[in-house]
């Protein structure tokens, strides 16, 4: 929608460029800085020292391209208090993932074995981000996902509706 809007107001600036009659040249160098302008964001999910993700509920389209940026704005060291952000396949037991991911410290807490992961952001220290871009499943439902730090699961969670 966003991303349509800017396409809308581009080719707007574009028609008011050309039907001022000025040079071709000017309309040439406009074009490139509204272009740059248009930035695709994508979904921007914050994690705390207080065990909490910013958003635990977000809604994509079936099998479209999505966007996750993992920021953690938190100020305990990476060793101790990292977070990650990792999506699951449908049916897969959170519980039983995390349990397994929890001794895997020199995998950043991942399991070995990632076929019920459909994405996930590295483990982050304070003040790092990291972005993943996905396709979000062609199977409506609710995915969920959560930080596989040890400890952290209980409440840094939430659910990603594919509509
Ligand atoms: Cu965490």
């Amino acid at each position: 929608m966003f991303k349509n809007l800017s396409v809308y107001a581009l080719f707007f600036a574009a028609l008011l460029v050309t039907g001022c009659g000025g040079g071709g040249e000017q309309a040439e160098s406009a074009a490139p800085a509204q272009e740059e302008a248009v930035a695709v964001e994508g979904i921007v999910v914050e994690a705390n020292d207080q065990l909490q993700f910013s958003i635990n509920e977000f809604t994509v389209a079936a099998g479209e391209e999505v966007t996750v940026t993992l920021h953690n704005v938190g100020t305990l060291p990476k060793e101790t208090f990292g977070h990650n952000f990792v999506i699951l396949t449908a049916g897969t037991d959170l519980e039983a993932f995390a349990t397994a991911a929890m001794g895997n410290a020199d995998n950043e807490y991942l399991p070995t074995d990632l076929s019920s992961v459909i994405a996930h952001t590295s483990l982050l220290g304070p003040d790092e981000t990291d972005t993943i871009t996905f396709t979000a499943p062609t199977e409506p439902g609710q995915y969920e996902y959560l930080c596989t730090f040890p400890g952290h699961y209980g409440t840094m969670r939430g659910v990603m509706i594919v509509e």
